[in-house]
């Protein structure tokens, strides 16, 4: 094997393993990313008092909708314009959307902990899920965030994931959204603990087009990414505090905050999906080959 093609060889293994390490084995938080800094913040048009808990971007409809904690379930633009409020009491602080077709969102509510069916366009629920038999938290430490993880061979076309304040673990259910449109039965699947002994999850959203899960903890500012299961890998610095909801449009990273504001992070860096790390690794393998053939020729 020549000197330059051991070179590179050496170098494409380093860059791997740091990739490796910083994104599947370590579980240090890295710095937020700084091409996504400074944020934008869009809350300046929500009425005064208002307490940004959930949010979701509506690929259906293009908006951004957010819940409060006074029990508002708010749609608006991405950059904050033609807010819309609709009054849905209860303490609200998720909110995912199953299927962008439909005309339903599913917002999360705290005390008691539960998933309420919201009609988009009549602004009525439909049917409220009772979580409480498997998560349910003290007082103001109960359900703080929700999302949908879609899955094309579950007879509802996927698995709500809720996570509890208190705990930090995300409890996933099965609801009969597709199979009923009355039934309130509820079916808990599994737990998953993030990080052990971590609480305050506040947070989550499951990016589809690349199958990742991510989930934000306020009292600690950080922002983890992992597979569905769980498995980690990344969790960076979150900017902002008292940070409560989150969703991507794209690249861009919507966050929203207790303290009224509302923060939008363009050009977020989206992390690759492990199966492009393995083709990376498979790459590397690749080269290798072709140097040993390369070598046996001479
Ligand atoms: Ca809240
Ligand atoms: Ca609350
Ligand atoms: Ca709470």
């Amino acid at each position: 094997m020549s000197t330059t093609v051991r070179l590179h060889i050496g170098v494409l293994l380093a860059a791997i393993a740091a990739v490796l390490s910083g994104h599947c084995v370590s579980s240090a938080a890295d710095p937020f990313p700084p091409a996504a800094l400074p944020g934008t913040e869009i809350g300046g048009n929500l009425p005064s008092g208002y307490e940004p808990s959930g949010a979701i971007w509506h690929t259906g409809l293009n908006k951004l909708f957010i819940v409060s904690d006074g029990g508002l379930v708010t749609r608006m633009n991405s950059d904050g314009t033609s807010v819309n409020n609709r009054s849905v009491p209860g303490d609200l602080e998720g909110i995912c959307v199953a299927d962008p077709l439909s005309s339903f969102a599913y917002v999360g509510v705290e005390n008691p902990d539960g998933v309420m069916e919201f009609n988009i366009t009549t602004g009525l629920v439909a049917r409220t899920f009772n979580l409480t038999p498997w998560m349910t938290g003290p007082s103001n430490s109960g359900l703080e965030a929700l999302t949908f993880v879609p899955n094309a061979s579950d007879p509802e076309g996927g698995l709500f994931y809720a996570g509890l304040q208190a705990d930090g673990k995300i409890y996933t259910f099965r609801l009969p959204i597709v199979s009923s449109s009355t039934s309130t039965t509820v079916t808990h699947v599994s737990t998953i603990t993030p990080v052990a002994g971590r609480t305050d999850l506040s947070g989550l959203h499951y990016d589809v087009d690349n199958q990742v899960l991510y989930a934000i903890f306020d009292s600690s500012n950080r922002l983890r990414a992992m597979q569905a299961d769980g498995t980690f890998i990344a969790e960076w610095v979150l900017p902002g505090s008292a940070q409560e909801g989150i969703t991507l449009a794209g690249t861009d990273l919507f966050v929203s905050q207790d303290d009224g504001k509302v923060w939008r992070y363009s050009s977020f860096p989206i992390i690759p999906e492990p199966s492009t790390l393995v083709l990376l690794g498979m790459g590397a393998l690749g080269l290798l080959a072709y140097a040993h053939r390369k070598r046996r020729r001479r």
